[in-house]
């Protein structure tokens, strides 16, 4: 126990879930505040959730890496500006050594139930082998876009060839020489394509709705530029800030239902396809007919421009079903491959609970959102006490850094969890008015934002609803979700 760990902290025993960005975030803050006595339980065998999962060729962030990494543990040494997946999983890796919290740590612990005790004011966490666990605190980091989505295609387990998705990418299987199916055309597209084009026989590309793609001028820091972060902190601070505010400042483009500032980036967009693909009727298959911004914008420099290669095809022809030796379309065309890559995205988490979730008077999560999910903030939800959700509800930005809102969830929880300790709280637990009143104001906003404008998105749930993105602008969403505000809460003594 450090010194600042009070008497009662080894009978205050927090629980994280998830050691990706956010759970790791999480431990280092507690840790910054003196308080030890966390658990991370992590489902996986090594922390980094997103980055640990997504190895596909092309892996990158496509946000600035010096505003992709936390405030707190800034990292002057970035080898590009879109550092590669490798490396911010090194990153991550690098941070968890540093602040020594492998041994908080429970790998191959996947929590399934979770169940509140309101007169003792805890929570008990049962673990899909059945053991449990309590704690006085629960800060839910399992992230949004994990699990990947099997696409609903007909026969597809029958292909007599390999199938994978490109977050479970096969490293034993080379590619090389190999006739390849990469189906979608999203986040995750846009970066394998380029980056298997010149290795593979011949790669099929399957388009159910084109993009919207902008130049993504990524390039190398030099070692000069690097060392000079690292003298100079101040530069860092400033570089991260400048990344920030530009993406903040075109903000609007990306997230208002503006059909003039939209337009703007469209012709830019349209630029660069124009410049990529000198091929007039290509060019036609692959320009959006939606509004640029109502599905998340692609940034890439070399996407298009594969579609030039002599070994590249676009087929939009819908997929019909999968047989044994490849794909067949709606028009009776054949595309026999070795091997089908299965960029077709997660089954969205920002908007549905973990697991099994029972709060006060035995409510459960599912039942609280069956109308679709609802947190104050995007992080507390009236009836589940001392649970804090990193990543939740309408926090998806689709125009910054997701760290951005993690911080500021990372702020609130630790400042409601000293708090509890502090006064010995039996439990805090957001009290529904102000939850409705947040949620009403944020929804009232939706019909003005450009993801409400018509298309299909994994932004959207089934009714078209939107619990997964923020409307506005990151710097609003921090002022007002970083600090815990007392008297929003029903405060419960022990
Ligand atoms: O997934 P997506 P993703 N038949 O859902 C298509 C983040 N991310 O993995 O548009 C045929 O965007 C689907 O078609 P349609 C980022 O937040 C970040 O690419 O639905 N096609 C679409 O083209 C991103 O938004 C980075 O018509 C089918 C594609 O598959 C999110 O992850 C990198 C289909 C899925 O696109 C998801 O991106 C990568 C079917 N049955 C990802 N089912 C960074 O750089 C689906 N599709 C940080």
């Amino acid at each position: 126990m450090s010194r600042s760990d009070s008497p009662r902290a080894a009978d205050f025993p927090i629980a994280i879930i998830g050691a990706g960005f956010g759970g790791i975030g999480m431990a280092i803050q507690l840790k910054r505040a003196g308080i030890h006595s966390f658990t991370v339980f992590e489902r996986a065998d090594e922390v980094g959730g997103t980055w640990r999962d997504n190895t596909y060729p092309g892996a990158a962030c496509d946000v600035p890496s010096h505003v992709y990494s936390f405030s707190f543990e800034p990292n002057p040494r970035w080898s590009r500006v879109f550092a590669e997946s490798q490396e911010i999983q090194a990153y991550l890796l690098g941070v968890v050594e540093k602040w020594k919290l492998r041994s908080h740590i429970r790998f191959g612990t996947e929590i399934a139930d979770a169940r509140f005790d309101e007169a003792a004011g805890r929570w008990t966490l049962t673990a899909g082998s059945g053991e449990t666990f309590t704690a006085r605190v629960v800060v839910s980091a399992v992230g949004g876009l994990v699990d990947p989505a099997e696409p609903d295609i007909k026969g597809l387990s029958d292909f007599g060839g390999e199938v994978f998705h490109t977050a479970r990418w096969n490293h034993d299987y080379d590619l090389t020489g190999r006739n390849v199916a990469v189906i979608g055309t999203g986040a995750s597209a846009v970066q394998v394509v380029p980056s298997i084009a010149p290795q593979v026989a011949k790669l099929s590309v399957f388009q159910r709705t084109p993009a919207w793609v902008m130049p993504k001028r990524d390039r190398r820091y030099s070692e000069r530029a690097r060392r000079r972060y690292e003298r100079f902190p101040l530069a860092l601070r400033a570089s991260r800030f400048a990344q920030y505010a530009l993406s903040e400042l075109f903000g609007p483009i990306v997230f208002l239902d503006a059909p003039r500032l939209s337009g703007w980036a469209e012709r830019l967009s349209g630029a660069h396809l124009k410049r990529s693909v000198p091929d007039r009727a290509l060019r036609a298959k692959l320009r959006p007919d939606f509004q640029l911004g109502c599905k998340r914008i692609l940034i890439s420099d070399d996407y298009w421009s594969s579609f030039a290669r002599d070994n590249v095809e676009l087929v939009t022809n819908p997929i019909e079903q999968v047989g044994h030796e490849g794909i067949q379309c709606r028009d009776g065309s054949r595309h026999d491959v070795d091997v089908i890559v299965l960029a077709t995205g997660f089954a969205v988490g920002l908007a549905a609970a973990p697991f099994p979730v029972q709060g006060r008077g035995g409510r459960t999560l599912d039942e609280a959102w069956a109308g679709g999910a609802v947190a104050y903030k995007g992080m507390t939800v009236s009836g589940f006490p001392n649970w804090f959700t990193l990543m939740g509800p309408n926090t998806g930005p689709g125009h910054t850094s997701v760290l951005v809102y993690t911080e500021a969830q990372i702020s609130h929880a630790l400042q409601a969890i000293r708090k509890i300790r502090r006064e010995g709280l039996r439990f805090v637990d957001v009290r529904q008015e102000v939850q409705d009143r947040y949620n009403d104001r944020l929804q009232r906003r939706m019909p003005y934002m450009v993801w409400s404008s018509g298309c299909n998105s994994w932004y959207l749930s089934e009714d078209g609803s939107n619990h997964a993105l923020y409307p506005g602008f990151a710097a609003e969403y921090v002022l007002g979700a970083r600090r815990f505000r007392a008297s929003d809460y029903e405060i419960v003594k022990a």
